[in-house]
């Protein structure tokens, strides 16, 4: 009985989550989103975590942004998980002009519309070979955002999952043809085209119709934040990232349709927007 006891007592302990860590920021709200339960802030150094930035950050509620306005000054309690973070509380202080100069990371204008060209970067696929986005003209293009050590299960697995489920859609549905997927990897440290072409063989990705793919660091920041995605180490591990997600669907003239954030969409979701994009003229 006793040995029994104790062994339920490990399992417990094994089984925990990994231990959140909360940080106290200081900043101004640039822009609010309560649709995408989502706060644009400019905000100082975190210490022991983050140099000043400004970046959008998920809200615990939407509830919490009601009333709150860009320009606002905020002190918020940053909540870090193993792969997320949001914040948890948010208390004006103030409210001041917002002042554009200093070169925010990302803000809502950085990221595409409906109906903008999608810049092409210098992408390079899981057989190193060059995979500009033009080479998909004539093409409806998915694209989402993942990398490949992410060990949140709900994040880029899920991401991976529905877009293997979306592979075994599109090859039954005869109009769907046309369509391509490509996962991009905000992570090219990590996933070289080696790494990617394993990741994609255990996924079964067609290569006729789903390619990975990655850029140099810098290409990286800039291709991923035109869809609002940012991805930082964590200070636990180098390993691990910080990071958003970020879906799109492209037109066959290479122009968004439109931008999924998030985990919450379903591939039934994307395949209706997939249909509602236009199908490439023959
Ligand atoms: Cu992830």
């Amino acid at each position: 009985m006793r040995r029994l006891s104790v062994a339920l007592f490990v399992l417990t302990a094994c089984s925990r989550s990994a231990p959140t860590r909360e940080y106290q920021l200081q900043g101004q709200i640039l822009d609010v989103k309560p649709e995408r339960s989502e706060v644009l802030v400019k905000h100082g150094d975190i210490k022991g975590f983050m140099p000043a930035m400004t970046m959008p950050y998920k809200v615990q509620d939407s509830k919490m942004l009601a009333g709150k306005e860009p320009g606002d000054l905020i002190t918020a309690t940053l909540v870090v998980g193993e792969t997320e973070a949001h914040l948890s509380k948010i208390d004006k202080t103030g409210h001041a002009p917002i002042d554009n100069t200093g070169g925010p990371d990302i803000t809502e204008s950085d990221i595409l519309k409906p109906g903008e060209p999608v810049p092409d970067t210098k992408l390079v696929d899981e057989n190193n070979a060059a995979r500009p986005l033009t080479a998909y003209k004539g093409h409806r293009v998915a694209l989402t955002f993942m990398y490949t050590r992410c060990p949140q299960p709900d994040f880029c697995p899920l991401m991976d999952r529905n877009f293997a489920a979306i592979q075994g859609e599109i090859k039954k549905t005869p109009g769907l043809g046309d369509v391509r997927l490509v996962s991009v990897s905000f992570d090219p440290a990590n996933d070289t085209p080696a790494v990617l072409k394993t990741h994609a063989k255990d996924l079964k990705a067609d290569p006729a119709v789903w390619h990975f793919v990655t850029a140099s660091a810098d290409d990286m920041k800039g291709f991923s934040a035109k869809f609002g995605v940012t991805a930082v180490p964590s200070t636990e591990s180098a390993a691990v990232l910080i990071h958003n997600l970020s879906t799109a669907v492209i037109d066959a003239d290479g122009r968004l349709v439109t931008i999924r954030p998030g985990n919450m969409w379903t591939p039934a979701d994307l395949i209706a927007d997939l249909k509602a994009a236009p199908a490439p003229a023959h």
